[in-house]
């Protein structure tokens, strides 16, 4: 039969994340701890668990038909290994947030893209950095390191860096400030369809449809709430991605009606609190576990 293999990052910041979103997509896997390669108990999906970096390439290379990796190392490998083209993103996720940034040592005459020109620029994304620095019109000599990159404007090896920022302190502690943000990055799900195999189409687009399914739950909540019958219109728009909200009638209250809708966005509590204002009572607002449309 045939089987499709996903890869994943083995141990970093998306392993977690990415292992239960397939999880919650209902898949289980007979797993080793130090093995590379998990395989799927009840749904023909094998997991691969490799560095992030070498996700792409192994997608390029036909080694699986399915990856979760950040868009920026993605990009990356695209760049490097061809001309920026040759995968698919076919869901963004959301966890892997982070931004690629330039940044330059606190006190610095270069302050912004611009001021790069002819400068020396240390990053771990050489081909990433020097797309988005041309588009900007600035060719700057870019440093390529491995790691530590914060630390190079200290050592002298670099008038700035182009590095991956999420909260900042990292930049702070190294006494850094972040000048401009050149691309904006999440994890996300990366294929090759139109390489797919014919026999592994049905199964590819299975698993897709329940990743759906979990993006669209992890959204969605369900609300149950009382409200006047003469403010339903208003608590209606209230509801954010509310669509056909089913209606009750309370029993020996004739004027009072019981509404329970799925909102496919976040609720606040702002939104309970203008339902309130708006006349609903006993609101609850529920998970959704599953959705399939
Ligand atoms: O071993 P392997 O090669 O698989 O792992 P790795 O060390 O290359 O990757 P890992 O686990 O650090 O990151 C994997 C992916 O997570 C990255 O490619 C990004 O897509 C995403 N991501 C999200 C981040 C960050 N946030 C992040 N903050 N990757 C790195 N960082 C670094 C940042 O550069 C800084 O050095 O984490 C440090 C803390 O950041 P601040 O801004 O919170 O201080
Ligand atoms: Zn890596």
């Amino acid at each position: 039969m045939s089987r499709l293999r996903v890869a994943i990052q083995k141990s970093g910041r998306l392993s977690e994340p990415s292992l239960a979103l397939l999880q919650n997509c209902g898949l289980r896997f007979s797993r080793s701890k130090d093995k590379l390669f998990w395989y799927g108990k009840d749904f023909p999906v094998d997991l691969l668990l490799v560095r992030d970096d070498d996700i792409p390439r192994m997608l390029l290379d036909g080694v699986c038909e399915l990856g979760i990796v950040g868009q920026n190392v993605a990009r990356e490998v695209m760049i490097e290994r061809n001309g920026g083209e040759g995968l698919d993103q076919l869901r963004a996720l959301d966890f892997g947030q982070c931004r690629l940034s330039l940044a330059v040592p606190e006190g610095s005459a270069v302050q912004s893209a611009a001021d790069l020109g002819g400068r020396r620029v240390a990053t771990s994304y050489p081909g990433l950095t020097r797309e988005l620095l041309a588009a900007r019109g600035v060719q700057a000599q870019i440093v390529e390191l491995s790691g530590s990159v914060e630390i190079a404007p200290g050592l002298g090896t670099a008038d700035a860096i182009s590095d991956l920022v999420s909260t900042g302190s990292t930049l702070r502690a190294n006494h850094l400030v972040e000048i401009e943000a050149l691309f904006e990055s999440t994890a996300a799900l990366f294929g090759r369809a139109a390489e797919l195999p014919a026999d592994r189409r049905e199964l590819f687009a299975r698993l897709l449809s329940r990743l759906d399914g979990v993006l669209q739950a992890a959204e969605s909540k369900y609300v149950m709430l009382h409200a006047p019958r003469d403010a339903l219109g208003a608590i209606t728009a209230l509801l954010p991605g509310a669509e056909h909200p089913t209606l009750m009638e309370l029993e020996g209250d004739p004027d009072r009606v019981a509404l329970h809708a799925v909102c496919r966005e976040a609720l606040f509590w702002e939104h309970l609190e203008a339902l309130k204002a708006a006349g609903a009572s006993a609101i609850l607002v529920l998970p959704v576990e599953k959705m399939l449309a």
